[in-house]
């Protein structure tokens, strides 16, 4: 993968004063390091390794099960939610199910539904260019987490401000979630994990840790695996021109997210991947809302388009 050099490529190729200010300023925004995400990433991590080592062990298994179940719902608020349902429009969903998937969102604490949609709308229409957020030619440890510890490259503010993105407006779940985000999230994410297994004589430290921390920080590197591992990682058997990669690891942690090759090809298909429920609870959810009457106008890709595109396009794994 060729590192990012953009702002020595500005430099070079400046011919006019206008240029070689903006070469200049490049530099500068790609050395602007916001400290402060460092230090609250760094301390969650560590956290996350004290409530790994000296926590889990001594805590009640409720509490376990209860950060497993709240693994499952932040991830479900990510994959079957922001992503599936409000980034890609990939399928439809009625407002119980909305405010169910909202909810879940704010557990997952990864930014309101409509900055998540926004970065990730970017990330496909300008896919492994700086416009990209999370940019996977800028190395692994900028697509993984660095990316959240500097400054967005200019392009990706500009380009993604001329995104359509009023859909996400109109619906009145993402407005409000946006608008009272800063008091849901912290609910959701930290305090009710933190409060709710005390109803089994839980400590509210042991709490803390494990179901709060532990489990948020696994479930952001899970997250975060989608765009570093399997834009690595992996057989490409329907572009192969891109990098995006089939990664079963990363499928198994993601709830069904790692069938990125699938996925960049094919991004309105609410499976994102052609196995079914296999390593795909999200999937299945939707699936089960759909019997319910909660999921509707589901996208699919025929067999036909997708065994064409394979032959076409795919490195014939
Ligand atoms: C997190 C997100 O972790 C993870 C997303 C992962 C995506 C994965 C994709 C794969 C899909 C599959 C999912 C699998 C899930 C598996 C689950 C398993 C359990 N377009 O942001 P600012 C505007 S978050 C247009 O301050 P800076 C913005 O509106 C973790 N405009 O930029 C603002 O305008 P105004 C927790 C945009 O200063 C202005 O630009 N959260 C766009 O460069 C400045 O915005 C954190 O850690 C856009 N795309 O700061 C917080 N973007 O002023 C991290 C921005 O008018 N974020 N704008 O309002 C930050 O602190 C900052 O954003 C920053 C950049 C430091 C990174
Ligand atoms: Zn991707
Ligand atoms: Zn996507």
């Amino acid at each position: 993968m060729a590192p990012h050099n953009e702002c020595n490529r500005a430099e070079l190729l400046s011919t006019s004063g206008d240029q070689v200010i903006e070469g200049v300023a490049r530099k500068r925004h790609h050395s602007d390091i916001v400290w402060r995400n460092v230090l609250i990433m760094g301390f969650i991590h560590l956290s996350a390794v004290y409530s790994f080592l000296f926590v889990t062990w001594k805590c009640h298994w409720l509490t376990l099960v209860w950060a497993v179940i709240l693994y499952l719902l932040n991830g479900l608020g990510i994959t079957a939610g922001a992503h599936r349902l409000w980034a890609h429009r990939s399928y439809k969903a009625k407002l119980p199910l909305r405010i169910f998937l909202a909810a879940c969102n704010c557990i997952a604490f990864q930014n309101s539904i409509f900055e998540w949609a926004r970065d990730h709308r970017v990330h496909h229409k300008y896919s492994e260019t700086d416009a990209d957020p999370h940019n996977a030619k800028r190395g692994f440890f900028f697509s993984h987490v660095g990316w959240l510890l500097v400054r967005k490259h200019p392009d990706v503010t500009n380009k993604g401000s001329r995104l359509k993105m009023d859909d996400l407006l109109a619906d009145p779940v993402v407005r409000i979630q946006k608008k009272y985000y800063f008091i849901l999230m912290p609910l959701m994410c930290f305090v009710l994990p933190t409060i709710i297994p005390t109803l089994w004589n839980e400590s509210l430290w042991n709490a803390y840790f494990v179901a709060a921390v532990l489990r948020y920080c696994i479930a952001l590197n899970c997250t975060w695996m989608v765009n570093s591992f399997a834009h690595f990682w992996g057989n490409r058997p329907y572009d192969k021109h891109i990098n995006p990669a089939q990664n079963s690891f990363v499928a198994g942690l993601s709830l069904g997210e790692g069938w990125h090759n699938y996925h960049h090809t094919f991004p309105n298909d609410y499976r994102t991947g052609e196995f079914g429920w296999k390593l795909n609870p999200t999937t299945m959810l939707i699936d089960c809302m759909y019997v319910l009457g909660q999921a509707y106008d589901c996208n699919e890709i025929k067999h036909e388009v997708i065994d064409a595109r394979r032959r076409r396009t795919g490195d014939r794994s």
